[in-house]
């Protein structure tokens, strides 16, 4: 038995490399060119072979460490015949082509070198080594010039120590240094899915920066990302302008609704309901609302409308789930309404719309209304909507397609009523029909459920009696 310090080859340029891993421990058997430690500097990761093959005696590299050329690495005990080579021919060897392998340790004048770290085992000191046959310093000579090394085979991990370093995936199966671990932990990217190119499969830093790179990119990729920014454009250049400032809700409106349009495949449907009866029904209520103090417009009708039809159409109130897992059904009727204000766009929510009688609310809607407009709504006036009316009756225009106010998964926009000439079977006749957009979620809602949402919503407008069924 001899024993031999194996020690850095040259790594390429003057810097210290540091330790990241150590891949053997005291007691472990080695092959000729097995790993032993990895190094890691700023430009490249690499192992640092066995010069021989034996028992490792003592690693003399501790993890943290910054080694330079020649730093002792591990003490290896060679069998006789391995490391028993005529001492002329080393010397020889060693005088001609001084090998950092092949020559003890040599403290560096201006850079100190790493101290062995205490280990459990008894640690002999690394001593003046008989220098190596010529072969040997030949595969030397090989690894130092061809870092990183690559050994044919895995280090085997044997029974070492209790205390000993770090093993090759030993923890979870996934083979790299600490650095890379360290980093994946800041990146918070699991390992596992990183594929290593380094010797062995190890994963290398660049293993890892290659991964966050196709990451991000998949992610850019994936539908609703990586949009397409939108230029910039000097308006000014054209002609005069002024700019300003956004308002808050502007802004959050603005954000809501691109996450909704991105995030929901909407499907809107059109339907005209005959609300000629509920129109006269309304006209000969007026004097009444007066007396109470309030005003009937046909937005209260619709709502009630909505509430029975959502009664009896659960689906239309419900809500995607658990990432789209399950679907939440409600059986409360909250609404929410759509009011245009100097602010911006607001949505307060009527509260149990189905259990309220008409004239509650269109005291409630005048109220939130009001309230919108003043900016006095308080939070909670405009949480738990499981459906939304969006009116622009009072502003005109046929139709428009409202987007959907996502958790719910549908939403009512309502156009200008219009006297039409309607073929009732034997003449036209005049009737006054109100234009409906029903928006829906298509992960939710199907064509079927919408139009028969919608079909019977027309239903309960054309007859209002129908309210009480
Ligand atoms: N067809 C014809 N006339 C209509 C109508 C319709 N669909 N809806 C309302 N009207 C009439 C009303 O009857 C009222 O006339 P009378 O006083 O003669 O009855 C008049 O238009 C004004 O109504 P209103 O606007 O004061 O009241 P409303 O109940 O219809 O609406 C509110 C209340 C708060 C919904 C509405 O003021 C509003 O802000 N709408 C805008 C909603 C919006 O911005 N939607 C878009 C969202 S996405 O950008």
């Amino acid at each position: 038995m001899a024993e031999q310090t194996v020690v850095v080859p040259d790594i390429g340029g003057s810097e210290a490399a540091e330790v990241v891993e150590v891949l053997v421990a005291p007691g472990d058997t080695v092959a000729l060119e097995q790993g032993l430690i990895v190094l890691e500097s700023d430009k490249a990761s690499m192992e640092i072979p066995s010069t021989v093959a034996g028992t490792v005696v003592a690693v003399l590299a501790a993890e943290g460490a910054m080694l330079n050329e020649g730093a002792p690495v591990a003490v290896v005990a060679t069998a006789d015949e391995e490391a028993g080579e005529p001492a002329a021919e080393s010397e020889t060897e060693s005088a001609g082509s001084p090998s950092p392998q092949a020559a003890p340790p040599r403290p560096e004048p201006h850079q100190p070198q790493p101290q062995p770290q205490p280990q459990p085992q008894p640690q002999p000191q690394p001593q003046p080594q008989p220098e190596p046959p010529a072969e040997l310093a030949s595969a030397a000579r090989q690894a130092a010039t061809a870092a990183p090394a690559v050994p044919a085979q895995p280090p085997t991990p044997t029974p070492s120590g209790t205390a000993a370093p770090p093993r090759p995936g030993r923890d979870s199966g996934v083979y790299a240094g600490p650095g890379v671990r360290r980093l994946a932990r800041e990146f918070g990217v699991p390992l596992a899915d990183v594929r290593g190119r380094g010797p062995r499969g190890r994963i290398l830093k660049e293993d890892l920066h290659a991964f966050v790179q196709k990451t991000l990119a998949a992610q850019q990729d994936a539908p609703g990302a990586g949009l397409p920014s939108m230029p910039d454009v000097d308006f000014a250049a054209f002609g005069p302008v002024h700019v300003v400032e956004r308002g808050k809700i502007d802004k959050i409106t603005a954000a809501n609704m691109q996450r909704n349009w991105l995030n929901v495949p909407h499907v809107t449907q059109f339907d005209d309901a005959d609300i000629t009866e509920l129109e006269a029904f309304r006209k000969s209520l007026r004097a009444e609302a007066e007396q109470r103090g309030t005003r009937l417009t046909p937005l209260p009708f619709l709502f009630k409308a909505c509430a029975v039809a959502l009664r009896r159409h659960e689906k239309i109130n419900a809500s995607l789930s658990d990432g789209g897992a399950t679907l939440t059904y409600k059986r409360y009727v909250h609404i929410g309404m759509a009011v245009d204000t100097p602010a911006g766009l607001l949505v307060p929510v009527l509260r149990d719309v189905d259990r309220k009688p008409l004239w509650t609310l269109a005291e409630e809607i005048l109220d939130l209304a009001a309230r919108a407009r003043e900016r006095k709504l308080k939070p909670a006036d405009m949480q738990g909507a499981g459906f939304t009316i969006s009116s622009l009756g009072a502003l005109g225009g046929r139709g428009f397609t409202p987007i959907v106010n996502a958790p719910e998964v549908a939403i009512l926009g309502v156009g200008r009523a219009a006297t039409q000439a309607v073929w009732n079977g034997a003449e036209f006749e005049p009737r006054l029909r109100l234009p409906l957009a029903l928006s829906y979620d298509h992960r939710v809602v199907n064509g079927g459920d919408g139009g028969r949402f919608l079909t019977e919503l027309c239903q309960l407008l054309a007859d209002v009696r129908r309210l009480l069924l």
